[in-house]
């Protein structure tokens, strides 16, 4: 390549070009950080004040691997620059500032993210066509003072190893850090996932941008848990998203009537967020509901054997929660639910057919509809 006539003069049409062939492979957005920015230092304090105050539950990976969080140049060798991507997956707009889903108390809720193909897939496999796309490109830039004589190496990741993803979205400038703790922009909003794409070529950071939360609280008030316990601060065990995905075992009766009908996931906190009056919808057909998950029955969805479970999730981040604990979470909507002696009936006839858990959540949510149906006995 003759370097006159090359159009990458500088590192800056790389990186340029880089995120035009992200946004072409469906990401909204890309920022660049190096391996050995202070942020990942600057993080490990926080994060271990946060589990010292108990706030992780049973996520017991948050404390594992904090020398490869602050070292992420051990987590691939020879990696230098994070490519930092958004992508967007809501499929339909939801109400500007308004949590419509609790108006339907005998539909399911399942979190918008989580309604198609599990998004890391999507983005890991999007992400390795990124970097092939990048490894094409090397011998015109040899140039550049960017790659090294060594051979080039990438890796993928989304949420899939010990990585601060979300101050590494901040640090380049795809949002800020919300009150609610997750990034969101002007432009776009917070309903986007987050991957990293390491490699092993050197291209300058970039910046982040500035906070617009200002004084509002919107999404801390709305919380039904209360589990955004301070600006800044979740407390994780008590966030509707952690229980019902994460939480193995009985959920704590004191969640159950503010859990609703969310079986799985929890939107609450961005659906108020003014700025998600700027959400995208996504261009990726992967996010597109599978099943109905989108405008599904509780009791639909109760009917569900573990083998059709095992069937409809398959490639779904549903998979995570396993059979019982989304049985559980759909007893817990259940007994939320409009008082019915259809559901009543339903609830009953899993009685005794799984676990003393699942059980115990099924009596929980008959007595709740008792109260509704006769107020006066209780
Ligand atoms: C553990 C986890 C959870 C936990 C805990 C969430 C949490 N906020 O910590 C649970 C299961 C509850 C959860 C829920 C959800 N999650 Co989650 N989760 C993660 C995961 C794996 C790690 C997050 C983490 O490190 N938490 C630990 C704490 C310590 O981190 P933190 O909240 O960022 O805390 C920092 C701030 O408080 C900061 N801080 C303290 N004071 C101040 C002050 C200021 C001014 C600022 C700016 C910062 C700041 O310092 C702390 C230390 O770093 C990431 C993926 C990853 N590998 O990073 C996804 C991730 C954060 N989750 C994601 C999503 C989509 C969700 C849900 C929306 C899913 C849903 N619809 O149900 C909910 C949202 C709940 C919420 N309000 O956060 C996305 C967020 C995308 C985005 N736009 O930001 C991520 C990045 C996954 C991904 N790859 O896309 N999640
Ligand atoms: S996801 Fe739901 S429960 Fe969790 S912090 Fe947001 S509003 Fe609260
Ligand atoms: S609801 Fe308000 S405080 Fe919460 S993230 Fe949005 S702008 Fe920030």
């Amino acid at each position: 390549m003759d370097v006159l006539f090359s159009r990458f003069t500088t590192a800056q049409d790389v990186k340029q070009w880089i995120k035009e062939q992200a946004q072409s492979l469906g990401f909204a957005d890309c920022g660049f950080l190096s391996v050995h920015h202070p942020l990942f230092q600057q993080q490990i304090e926080p994060l271990k004040r946060w589990l010292d105050k108990g706030y992780e539950g049973q996520l017991q990976f948050m404390h594992n691997h904090h020398h490869l969080r602050v070292h992420p140049e051990q987590l691939v060798a020879g990696a230098k620059t994070i490519i930092s991507v958004r992508m967007d997956y809501l499929t339909q707009a939801p109400t500007p500032r308004s949590v419509t889903d609790n108006d339907r108390p005998n539909h399911a809720i399942i979190a918008r993210y989580a309604r198609g193909r599990d998004y890391h897939k999507t983005m890991r496999s999007r992400l390795k066509q990124l970097a092939l796309k990048i490894e094409n490109m090397i011998p015109e830039w040899q140039h550049l003072d960017i790659c090294s004589e060594a051979d080039f190496v990438f890796r993928p990741f989304s949420d899939s190893a010990p990585i601060f993803e979300r101050p590494i979205a901040d640090a380049v400038g795809l949002g800020w850090t919300g009150k609610h703790t997750l990034l969101l922009n002007k432009q776009a909003g917070s309903f986007f996932v987050l991957g990293e794409l390491f490699i092993s070529l050197e291209l300058p950071d970039d910046e982040p941008i500035s906070s617009h939360c200002g004084s509002c609280r919107a999404c801390i008030d709305i919380c039904p848990t209360q589990a955004i316990v301070a600006p800044y601060e979740l407390n994780a065990a008590a966030c509707i998203s952690y229980l019902t995905i994460e939480h193995k075992g009985p959920i704590d009766i004191k969640y159950r009537r503010a859990i609703g009908n969310r079986v799985f996931g929890c939107d609450d906190c961005q659906l108020i967020c003014p700025w998600n009056r700027y959400a995208n919808i996504t261009p990726v057909a992967d996010f597109s509901p599978r099943h109905q998950l989108d405008d599904i029955s509780l009791l639909a969805l109760w009917q569900w054997q573990e083998s059709e479970f095992m069937t409809y999730t398959q490639g779904s981040p549903l998979r995570r929660t396993g059979y019982l604990n989304f049985l559980r979470n759909i007893a817990i909507g259940l007994g939320n639910a409009n008082a019915s002696l259809e559901v009543i009936t339903q609830l009953k006839s899993k009685l005794g057919v799984h676990d003393a858990m699942l059980d115990e959540h099924i009596h929980w949510a008959i007595a709740e509809q008792h109260i509704k149906l006769n107020p006066l006995d209780s």
